[in-house]
């Protein structure tokens, strides 16, 4: 990069790295403000995650109606779901849409990878390289780049040599892949990995799923929208946006009230019950209030699936392996399911667990366990992502002095409310780490985040100000105030991406906050009130190099 410490030209107010949920909001509210901006996107088209997990099955966990944006209302009532959780194909027209109708893509900059970004001390701007060397100078660089963006595959010895296909989920082929007659193997039982079984066993020849941990996972219930459901939703929008905003995880559910341990066993089961026949995310979350922080009570949500999975699946043996034993229900990321469990009593499926059986590396024909080899055609990497950080470090960040965003962070990441993070002023990161982003139903986390950043900016530029960063007792407090809410919960208790715990050598800490969207959302909003408090806002006055 070039050793700017003379006045430089500025390309733009903004610099927005992502094309996803995050990026084209934020490109709508920059311009809502009379900022000049360009988002930088590495795909040839819009909606990140989106755009990237084509695998088979792929699908929201969250229900349409409340994953989506809220702040207009016009397209609110415009765009129809066509079912309960929409499909990745919906969810990318969606995106097409959205970015059609706010007249986006005249802003973005697409097949652009970002090498590396530097805050220049003596201009007080942001310099950005792209892959093909190009340089973009900007007073603002917002990081919209995901939680969960960056693939991981592990690093089994002999991976290079497989004769097969191999494909990440994250990485999936735009023409598809047909599996037909094929012997495929799938490593990974995470919410792609059981969204993807399901739908590759009905397809394959045979299918060999290799799991390193149980999972609990809930049935969906997907089903088509009901018209008179649609019309019920739009007429109440109001309503259920407000809820999503105040609620804990952002979505519209009544939060419980009651204990597990408060109501007797029979009682307990019918709840329980009737939300496994409900489907989704609502078996965890309106039950009971304590199953995220007291193991007794959490042990009866978990006894109750595992009881499930031993009705479901028919051998005994098989279904030992699929229950889960070694954290609590909900301290992974729960997934839900259509036909999980019961396809592993297909006849052309097969579960090895690789705790007993460790993969010891990957051959020409297939994989290799300690007991034997198992010859495959294709291996689907269901292995997950470097969340959190991962999408952010590939920026290459550099504040001030040079310094490395992952130099700051080798300990874990350090935030004030996971949107800034000191030594790198006018760096703001969307569903950064210490924030619920993760935690929460994405959409709702997202809008908040780019609404308080385009508020903050509008602050700035209506008191003629345009540099920001938060000072270091604000972050130290923040780091510990994640901290200490993630300590009262079961989190902690799980192996999770959560914790950093899938990838070799990240630092094991809570990398979400744990404290609810609705409470996280005052507390930005009181910040924001109390003049940005824990914020330095100022003038930058360029230093001009003598001549
Ligand atoms: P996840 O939830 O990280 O799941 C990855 C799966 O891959 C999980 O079962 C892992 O087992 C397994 N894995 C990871 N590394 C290995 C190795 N080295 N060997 C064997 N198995 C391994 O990723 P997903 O893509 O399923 O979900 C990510 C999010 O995307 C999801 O929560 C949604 O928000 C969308 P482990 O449990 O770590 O033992």
């Amino acid at each position: 990069m070039p050793d700017t410490n003379v006045a430089i030209r500025t390309d733009y107010d903004a610099v927005v790295v992502g094309a996803g949920f995050s990026g084209l909001y934020m490109l709508h509210k920059l311009r809502e403000l009379g900022l000049s901006a360009k988002v930088i996107e590495m795909a040839d088209g819009v909606g990140g995650t989106w755009f990237w997990n084509r695998y088979p099955g792929a699908r929201c966990d969250s229900e349409s109606y409340y994953y989506c944006f809220t702040f207009s209302k016009e397209i609110l009532l415009e765009w129809e779901w066509t079912s309960r959780y929409p499909e990745q194909p919906e969810i990318l027209r969606y995106l097409n849409y959205i970015a059609d109708k706010l007249d986006l893509r005249r802003d973005i900059q697409f097949n652009t990878r970002v090498m590396g970004a530097r805050y220049d001390d003596s201009s007080g701007k942001w310099i950005i390289e792209t892959e093909s060397g190009e340089h973009l100078t900007a007073t603002y660089f917002i990081t919209a780049v995901g939680c969960l963006s960056s693939a991981q595959i592990p690093n089994f010895k002999g991976r290079e040599t497989f004769r097969g296909k191999s494909y990440h989920t994250a990485q999936w082929p735009h023409e598809g892949v047909d599996f037909t007659g094929k012997r495929v193997a799938i490593i990974g039982t995470g919410s792609t990995g059981i969204q993807a079984i399901p739908v590759i066993a009905r397809q394959a020849a045979h299918l060999t799923v290799f799991q390193r941990t149980p999972n609990y996972t809930v049935p969906a219930r997907d089903m088509p929208m009901p018209p008179e459901f649609k019309q019920g939703v739009k007429a109440r929008y109001d309503e259920i946006v407000q809820k999503t905003r105040e609620s804990v995880f952002g979505m519209p559910f009544e939060f419980p009230t009651q204990s597990a341990l408060e109501v007797a066993p029979e009682e307990r089961d019918k709840v329980y019950e009737d939300l496994w026949n409900r489907g989704g995310f609502c078996f965890m979350l309106s039950s009971f209030h304590d199953l995220i922080i007291d193991p007794v009570a959490n042990d009866t949500a978990a006894e109750y699936v595992r009881r499930k999975i031993r009705e479901i699946v028919t051998d005994p043996e098989t279904a030992r392996k699929l229950s889960p034993y070694n954290h609590p229900i909900g301290t992974k990321r729960p997934p839900i399911d259509t036909d999980y469990y019961e396809t592993f009593n297909r006849e052309n499926v097969a579960l090895i667990d690789i705790r007993s059986e460790p993969i010891e590396e990957i051959t020409p024909d297939g994989i290799r366990t300690s007991k034997r080899e198992y010859g495959v055609d294709a291996i689907v990497y269901a292995t997950g992502f470097d969340a959190m950080t991962g999408s952010l470090f590939r920026l290459n960040i550099r504040g001030r002095d040079g310094i490395l965003l992952q130099e700051k962070w080798a300990d874990g990441p350090h935030t004030y409310l996971g949107i800034a993070t000191v030594d790198f002023p006018n760096l703001f990161m969307i569903t950064g780490p210490g924030s619920p982003s993760v935690l929460s139903n994405m959409p709702v986390s997202i809008e908040q985040h780019v609404e308080w950043i385009a508020a903050c900016l509008g602050y700035m530029q209506s008191r003629g100000l345009n540099q920001i960063e938060p000072l270091r007792e604000a972050e130290v407090a923040w780091d510990a105030h994640v901290a200490e809410t993630a300590a009262a919960t079961l989190f902690p208790r799980a192996d999770s991406w959560y914790m950093g715990a899938n990838i070799p050598g990240k630092p094991r800490v809570f990398f979400p906050y744990a404290g609810g969207v609705g409470a996280y959302r005052q507390h930005c909003a009181e910040i924001a009130a109390n003049s940005y408090e824990g914020f330095v806002l100022s003038q930058h006055r360029e230093r001009v190099a003598p001549r």
